[in-house]
């Protein structure tokens, strides 16, 4: 059943041990209300690894894995492997479901081999944007001026200068069936695309921001609001390839970078000279964004 556009059940109930405002307990809540009880999840060391509860408590209401660190997507692919070879009629979801710690940087390799093998997984990376459970260290899809504890400020800089590395662009290049970007602040946008997902043959891979207030600095209850922000600035863009082609799912690029920097303390340090040069970063991705579109389109 669905109210709203959204289904009603639930597989992630109370009682888990994440922060106020954790984005990824949204991710899971919204990815799980779609693929259903028919699912099981593989996770790596992260904090979502260490929020539903310890053994036998829990608070996902479906199967789960735990594997190391680098592997969610070679262990993601086995488990659908095994599935076949047990010949279960019925559809099971096989999810890997990391940081992005654990994709963008240690479980790239692993990802890229499943993509390659056509496995039936459905990845979906949550990005808090660096290594929120061990402590808050740069991780390769840190935003530029961000602090970090491995970004520490100092009186001649410190925070991170780099931009994040494009995952959407990297699975895209691997010819990926179905890749997508979501947020959880359009959840009606966030259940399509994990719908398609789902339905999709062969290997899918979702990019889900996911807002971290404690390694973020910013309030619990403004989630939501910075999540659109992020959004309408262009700095999350909500898009999808889908057998090659680049569809861009919202297109009003109306905030700029400085709204969305200040409200997070990580950004509190940053020059309005800094700010702006993160701007026309933006500017520039959003426009080669466009063209990837219109492009793909031809
Ligand atoms: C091989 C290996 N290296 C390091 C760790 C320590 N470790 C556990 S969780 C974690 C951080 C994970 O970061 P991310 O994937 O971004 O997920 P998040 O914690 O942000 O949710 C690290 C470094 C580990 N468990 N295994
Ligand atoms: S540190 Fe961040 S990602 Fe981890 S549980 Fe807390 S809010 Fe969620
Ligand atoms: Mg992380």
């Amino acid at each position: 059943m669905k109210r709203a556009g959204i289904p009603t059940e639930e597989f992630l109930y109370p009682g888990h041990t994440a922060c106020p405002g954790c984005g990824a307990m949204l991710v899971a809540r919204y990815a799980l209300k779609v693929l259903g009880k028919n699912t099981i999840m593989n996770i790596p060391p992260c904090c979502f690894a260490a929020v539903p509860g310890t053994f036998p408590d829990t608070s996902l209401g479906i199967p789960l894995l735990y594997n190391a660190f680098e592997t969610s997507a070679a262990t993601a692919s086995g488990v659908e492997a095994a599935l076949k070879i047990k010949g279960k009629k019925e559809k099971i979801n096989v999810v890997a479901f990391a940081g992005d710690g654990g994709t963008a940087d240690i479980g790239i390799q692993a990802l890229s081999g499943a993509i390659e093998r056509g496995h039936e997984i459905i990845y979906i990376c949550y990005d808090n944007e660096a290594y929120m459970n061990t402590g808050i260290q740069t991780s390769s899809l840190t935003p530029m001026g961000a602090a970090t504890t491995t970004n520490p400020v100092g009186k001649k800089g410190g925070w991170r200068v780099k931009s994040k590395k494009n995952m959407m662009d990297i699975v895209a290049a691997h010819d990926i069936p179905y890749a997508a970007t979501v947020n959880p602040s359009y959840p009606i946008d966030f259940i399509k695309k994990i719908e398609k997902a789902k339905n999709i043959k062969g290997p899918s891979y979702i990019h889900a921001y996911s807002v971290c207030p404690t390694g973020w600095r910013c309030q619990s209850e403004l989630g939501l609001e910075i999540g659109r922000l992020a959004t309408e600035s262009g700095i999350f863009p909500l898009y999808e390839f889908e057998n090659g082609k680049c569809t861009i799912n919202y297109k009003k690029k109306t905030k700029d970078v400085l709204e969305y920097y200040k409200q997070q303390g990580r950004f509190r340090h940053l020059s309005e000279d800094f700010i702006k040069e993160v701007q026309e970063i933006v500017d520039k991705e959003w426009e080669k964004l466009l063209l990837k579109e219109e492009c793909s389109h031809r």
